[in-house]
């Protein structure tokens, strides 16, 4: 499986995981610290409200450069570590381990998206076994994501999160004749998905998503207006590439075998 792995910018540290920054005796000055999210659909990165991390995974800050360090659980970084991405082939020099929930409510950017800020909220469906355990939120043309802003939102008190964190609309990204301007919304609505857990259907609403908007789809926003999803898809991975702000990042096959069993 070929990700794209989207760099999602720390501006603002939670307290919790300052603390424990301090106490690893992380040195942050000056550094761009990110986190990376796996993403499969780099084209609707402008529709990005929020980036995503498990409350029950361990992530790890990983030296990329001595001006550089990346965010993801260690499965990745020992995959990024065979694919150039690291330094030293085969290592990836931990700096300091950081639990999912301490991350929650961080202030990052996300490029391409037209929300300047957004922030760091809790999926508890994260799967540590696949990607990098960090997912950006698309919730336009994401079904699983839709479903999980709209659970925050309900329960931001339970989740521990200000409501507004989750509440940014989703975004116009690509039109499609039979679903219109916001894919995932749609479908969510037509499968009467009503919670994250509604895994089945989930997968269901993913699926129809991927097919519709590749083979239907046309750009309503960024550098390829009017262009078809499946040409304009690999144009805006290229420019984010360009830009220094996205890499590809490869999962080894027999591990996309097993996530599905
Ligand atoms: C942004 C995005 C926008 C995504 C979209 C999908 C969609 P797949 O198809 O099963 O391989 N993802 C990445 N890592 C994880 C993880 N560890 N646990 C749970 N979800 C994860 O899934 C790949 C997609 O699942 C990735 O692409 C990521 O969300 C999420 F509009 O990134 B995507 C119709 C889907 N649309």
């Amino acid at each position: 499986q070929e990700y794209t792995g989207i760099k999602i910018q720390i501006l603002e540290w939670p307290a919790a995981a300052k603390l424990t920054l301090d106490k690893a005796a992380v040195d942050t000055e000056g550094k761009k610290i990110s986190f990376i999210a796996a993403t499969l659909r780099p084209e609707t990165m402008y529709g990005q409200t929020c980036c995503f991390v498990s409350p029950n995974i361990t992530y790890g800050l990983y030296e990329i450069s001595p001006t550089e360090i990346y965010i993801c659980t260690s499965r990745a970084a020992k995959n990024m570590s065979f694919q150039k991405i690291t330094p030293v082939r085969g290592d990836a020099k931990l700096l300091a381990e950081i639990p999912g929930r301490e991350l929650i409510g961080a202030k990052v950017h996300a490029p391409l998206s037209v929300y300047r800020e957004v922030r760091v909220l809790p999926m508890d469906t994260i799967l540590a076994s696949k990607g990098t355990g960090v997912v950006t939120s698309v919730p336009s043309d994401s079904p699983d994501d839709y479903a999980t802003v709209i659970e925050l939102a309900k329960k931001a008190d339970y989740y521990g999160i200000d409501k507004e964190w989750a509440s940014l609309e989703p975004i116009p990204i690509i039109t499609t004749p039979t679903y219109g301007d916001l894919t995932a919304v749609a479908i969510v609505k037509e499968l009467k998905i009503q919670s994250p857990k509604d895994k089945e259907l989930l997968t269901k609403a993913k699926e129809i998503a991927y097919k519709d908007a590749f083979y239907q789809g046309t750009m309503l926003i960024g550098a390829y207006i009017g262009e078809k999803v499946e040409i304009a898809k690999n144009k805006v991975k290229n420019d984010l590439i360009a830009a220094g702000d996205a890499f590809v990042y490869n999962e080894p096959e027999s591990l996309v075998i097993s996530r599905s069993g």
